[in-house]
């Protein structure tokens, strides 16, 4: 009895953790984007006045927080461009991949739209779900989320709407830091049969 007692117990308490991976340009705002997600998650933070360019990767474990049993493992693999000849390594084992694009960056649009099409590309991507971010919308210098949008929906379109989607963020502020991670929560768990996460 007590062996059914704990195996119940341990069944009902398990975790399930998914990777998320945050990829995009430097600068776009990914170390932002992860240090307000813990921060809003309440877990301990950086000052985002602190945040230096990436060296390396910085990686955190993110209860969700209207359900601790999801625990999000993200990754921040830095965007300069040496960096990125590494995110393939990554795509096999990731649940998720959040794109996170500088709004106010219209020189850069053209490499971005290039490096989100080489990750759409990929066949270890296939059937995973990709949300891009237009953060730094609290800027006034920002491209329209419209317009943004249309360069994006071109590139994800033989992704199905279902697992892609953009949407208007800024990371400084926190505003609809939330929504995009529920809008990816739904996803994971839908994709589950697909990329099964790790039970812990
Ligand atoms: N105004 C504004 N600035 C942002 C936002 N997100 C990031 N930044 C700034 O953009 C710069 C690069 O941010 P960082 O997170 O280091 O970018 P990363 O290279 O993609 O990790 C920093 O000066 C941030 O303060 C945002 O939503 N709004
Ligand atoms: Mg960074």
């Amino acid at each position: 009895m007590f062996h059914l007692a704990k195996g119940l117990y341990a069944n009902w308490n398990k975790k399930e953790q998914y990777s998320l991976l945050i990829l995009g340009l430097d600068n776009a705002g990914k170390t932002t984007f992860l240090e307000t997600l813990k921060n809003e998650s309440n877990l301990k933070s950086k000052s985002l006045d602190k945040i230096t360019p990436t060296v390396g990767q910085n990686v955190a474990l993110i209860p969700f927080v209207t359900h601790p049993n999801i625990i999000l493992k993200i990754w921040d693999v830095g965007g300069q461009e040496t960096l990125r000849s590494m995110w393939s390594e990554y795509y096999s084992q990731c649940h998720g991949i959040i794109f996170v694009v500088d709004s106010t960056d219209i020189e850069r649009m053209d490499e971005c739209k290039q490096i989100l099409t080489s990750i759409v590309m990929d066949d270890e991507v296939e059937g995973i779900p990709i949300l891009m971010l237009a953060n730094k919308q609290d800027r006034d210098d920002r491209m329209e989320i419209q317009d943004i949008k249309e360069i994006f929906n071109q590139i994800a379109e033989h992704l199905s709407a279902r697992d892609s989607r953009v949407l208007p963020v800024s990371s400084l502020t926190g505003e609809g830091i939330m929504d995009a991670i529920k809008w990816m929560v739904i996803r994971l768990e839908r994709n589950k049969k697909n990329r099964p996460p790790i039970y812990k």
